[in-house]
């Protein structure tokens, strides 16, 4: 299949992004105020022209999986109920707010279905369509399903309080973000010439599955130009990770160097922008997790990267054009290019 648009000569589509790194949220933290730093982010992203806000993985809360929770109500205090998640206290201000301002977001939070299922999610808010437009539930779950038998280990319980997503890793369009981009209505479907000219095409990773080569590849073969992706990587863990003779200074300096790895080299290898939002800080004053929220090319270079551990907006104008090269000659176009549903 041949294109007819050579990569040099693809449209600018430009577009305003931002990750918003969230610092340390504590057990004890008040739900309300940590909602209200996330809003605090959102306006500051909405001020650089940012039409597109990644927040954390499990942004609402402290990341809970690190402890073993017996009292069933404490659970339950951690998680969004129902299926709309825009409707919750919890989150509805976040929302609202977005849609005010006119700025999309993903945000990251734990979700039990009404039937009583539990996944650790992230959902896509359109503010031009008011709406979810998708939902995505993390697939690789990292650590145990039993708490670890030396007491003064650090816990990574995911498998114990989340089933594994089966959705599978669905891009999708995201409508009213760049200026002129063709519709399907104007016929995008199986037209070369509309290749690289539609609504950006997104998808959405959480933590773990950063690290994991065919969720990005999966992505990449629908034509995926941005991935976004929200994270809690705890940079002190020697249980999980089994390095029971490291320093905690070399703990950290390894997971920040595995972090960026994946992330800009499967970027660079799906010739995809990709952002990444951080959860980080010291958690209950004794939890370090690592910061590192940025924004990167399809050359696989960081565009713009957090300066702190702390509450961050890290803001980048990305062109969707630079996705073309990488996708149409470099690649292989025969197998680059899935047209997926809006
Ligand atoms: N929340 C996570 O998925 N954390 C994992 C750690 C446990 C390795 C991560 O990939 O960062």
């Amino acid at each position: 299949m041949g294109s007819a648009v050579d990569a040099k000569d693809a449209p600018s589509r430009l577009l305003k992004v931002a990750a918003a790194q969230v610092g340390a949220v504590h057990r004890w933290s008040d739900r309300a105020d940590t909602l209200n730093r996330l809003i605090r982010l959102l306006e500051e992203a909405a001020q650089t022209g940012a039409l597109l806000v990644l927040f954390p993985e499990l942004a609402l809360t402290t990341f809970f999986p690190r402890y073993f929770i017996a009292d069933e109500n404490e659970l339950a205090s951690f998680f969004e109920h129902g299926e709309d998640v825009t409707g919750s206290k919890n989150t509805k201000k976040l929302f609202q707010r977005a849609h005010e301002l006119g700025v999309d977001i993903c945000v990251g939070y734990a979700e039990r279905t009404t039937d009583g299922h539990s996944y650790n999610t992230c959902v896509y808010y359109s503010a031009r369509l008011q709406r979810v437009i998708t939902k995505y539930r993390k697939s690789h779950l990292p650590g145990t399903q039993e708490p670890c038998k030396d007491p003064g280990a650090i816990n990574q319980l995911e498998k114990r309080y989340f089933e594994e997503g089966q959705e599978g890793f669905r891009a999708f369009r995201v409508p009213g973000l760049v200026d002129g981009a063709l519709k399907k209505s104007l016929s995008i479907d199986g037209d070369a010439s509309s290749e690289g000219r539609g609504d950006p095409i997104v998808g959405m990773l959480i933590c773990n599955d950063r690290r994991w080569s065919e969720a990005w590849r999966v992505y990449g073969l629908q034509g995926t130009e941005l991935i976004l992706c929200g994270y809690n990587t705890t940079a002190w863990a020697p249980h999980l990770h089994g390095k029971h003779n490291q320093s905690k200074e070399q703990s950290k300096a390894d997971a920040y160097f595995h972090h960026k790895l994946v992330m800009q080299s499967n970027s660079y290898t799906n010739s995809c922008f990709s952002i990444c939002a951080a959860r980080c800080g010291l958690d209950d004053d004794e939890f370090p997790l690592i910061g590192g929220s940025c924004i990167i090319g399809p050359d696989g270079r960081i565009i713009a990267e957090a300066q702190t551990e702390d509450d961050e907006v890290v803001f980048a104008e990305i062109d969707l054009a630079a996705c073309r090269p990488g996708k149409q000659t470099v690649g292989d176009p025969s197998l680059m290019w899935r047209d997926p549903e809006c």
